[in-house]
């Protein structure tokens, strides 16, 4: 409940123009509702018109994107680019590719992105971009002439000191590749900086690939160890089998957790042995198949249609690292009754506010995404910086730096939900953290 004056009516307000928005109106009452803690302490922002601003984007994006298929035929998608807040650096954040994607959505991981940035100690603002083209099913040629023309217009609109993408939910090292090289051949010049997820052969960082996995598993270790917990010995869960979900299993592997459930948008693998990540990644990243594959491939396993089944799977930890809105109070309720004691975010966004409200209610841990999934982002801004320094660090260096910087976002969150008087409230943490470098940049940076 927001019950600050100045947020319940920047909130109406935004609720009042933009009804068609749902993702990025829960995003922002999230937000806000962690936010009322410290707008009382500033009525300079209010003056200011702070809130007003940082709810409004500075630059949307809206553009067509024609390419033509392998049949010959004409096809046409929309493509989105909101440079949301540039106080503390270029606009940074990922492209999404899924026939879902709307303005709604890439506003929502815009606004989110803008806090976990802040969050990462590095200079990014926040930004996402995106498109409802669907990568699945179409073939190397198609997605290259779709990238290609996703970039021709976009190309003008980004660089290493305005606005630098990445990847997120359908866009990985081949579409990266693919949107550089169109990149490259337009503006006639190699600059790295402008795209992140790139190829380890044309400036492309180690580790960024594992980095998102790796970090939830870093930063949740964290929050364990403070809790007197650790991974070892845990049954855990983790939806999605993209890029996140395969690198936050094997992390926790190899922290001591079992992985016995993964999922994907059609249904969900049980492996009571654990998962066999060798197989997995090979279905996943070499043969592009579904995950119902694994079931076929590995004795002992089982695959159930519908993805939201896996949250009634027993575990002690549930990761959620596939899409918003992914668990709802229904499958919330479930891993409560199950006996498990945590939820980490690996993805954006993926509980409702009444999986939220469950969760918190029954005393169970939770990490918000923007506090958790923040590595994936961390690491294309080292990524950035090795690119400027025309060097390339070593795997371990890379991760050692991502250790570092989730155990930061973890102190941060961890001083900001005590000096809110909520100790180890991660969400109050994350949203309180983060916001407070902005709202000092943009202060201090005037009414732009
Ligand atoms: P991928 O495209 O690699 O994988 C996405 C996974 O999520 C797939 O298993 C996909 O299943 C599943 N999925 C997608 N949409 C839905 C849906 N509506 N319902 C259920 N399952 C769905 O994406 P990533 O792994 O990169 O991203 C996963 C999440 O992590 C997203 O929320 C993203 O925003 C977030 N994230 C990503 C970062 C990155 O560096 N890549 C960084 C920080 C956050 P299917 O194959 O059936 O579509
Ligand atoms: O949601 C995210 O943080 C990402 N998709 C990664 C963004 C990035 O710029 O690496």
């Amino acid at each position: 409940m927001i019950t600050n004056d100045y947020l319940q009516r920047v909130l109406a307000d935004l609720q009042k123009n933009h009804p068609g928005e749902p993702e990025f109106l829960q995003a922002v009452e999230e937000i806000f509702e962690s936010l009322q803690l410290v707008v009382p302490n500033h009525p300079e922002w209010e003056e200011a018109g702070l809130m007003e601003r940082f709810v409004e984007p500075e630059r949307i994006v809206i553009f067509r994107v024609p390419w033509v298929d392998d049949n010959g035929k004409v096809q046409v998608n929309r493509g989105y680019r909101v440079q949301f807040n540039s106080a503390i650096g270029p606009y940074k954040g990922g492209l999404r590719f899924h026939p879902s994607v709307n303005l709604s959505i890439i506003k929502f991981l815009g606004f989110e992105q803008i806090l976990k940035n802040s969050l990462t100690t590095l200079p990014m603002g926040g930004g996402k971009g995106g498109s409802d083209f669907d990568p699945k099913g179409k073939s190397d040629g198609e997605v290259m002439r779709f990238c290609q023309s996703f970039m021709t217009e976009l190309y003008r609109h980004i660089g290493q000191f305005t606005d630098t993408p990445a990847g997120d939910i359908g866009v990985g090292a081949r579409e990266i590749g693919y949107m550089y090289g169109q990149y490259k051949k337009i503006v006639d010049r190699f600059e790295g900086g402008v795209l992140t997820g790139k190829g380890l052969t044309y400036g492309g960082s180690l580790a960024r690939t594992q980095a998102t996995g790796y970090g939830i598993c870093y930063f949740s270790d964290e929050v364990l160890k403070y809790h007197g917990k650790s991974f070892e010995g845990q049954t855990v869960i983790v939806s999605g089998s993209g890029n996140v979900a395969q690198y936050c299993a094997e992390k926790c592997m190899s922290l001591g957790g079992k992985v016995v459930a993964m999922s994907d948008s059609k249904g969900y693998i049980y492996d009571p042995n654990g998962i066999n990540l060798e197989v997995l990644f090979d279905i996943k990243q070499k043969r592009r198949e579904r995950i119902k594959v694994y079931a076929d491939e590995v004795p002992g396993s089982e695959y159930h249609e519908g993805c939201a089944g896996i949250w009634t799977v027993p575990c002690n930890i549930a990761m959620p690292c596939a899409s918003q809105n992914e668990m709802d109070v229904e499958g919330a309720k479930a891993l409560i009754a199950n006996g498990a004691f945590a939820v980490f975010e690996g993805a954006n966004m993926p509980l409702t506010p009444e999986a939220i409200a469950a969760v918190n209610e029954a005393g169970l841990l939770y990490t918000p995404g923007k506090a958790s999934n923040a590595g994936g982002v961390a690491t294309s801004g080292l990524e950035m910086s090795q690119n400027s320094i025309r060097m390339s660090w070593s795997f371990e260096e890379v991760d050692e730096k991502l250790h570092g910087i989730m155990k930061s976002i973890f102190n941060a969150c961890l001083a900001a939900s005590i000096e809110c008087g909520k100790p180890g409230d991660m969400m109050i943490g994350a949203n309180v953290a983060g916001f407070l470098k902005v709202a000092d940049a943009m202060m201090k940076q005037g009414v732009v």
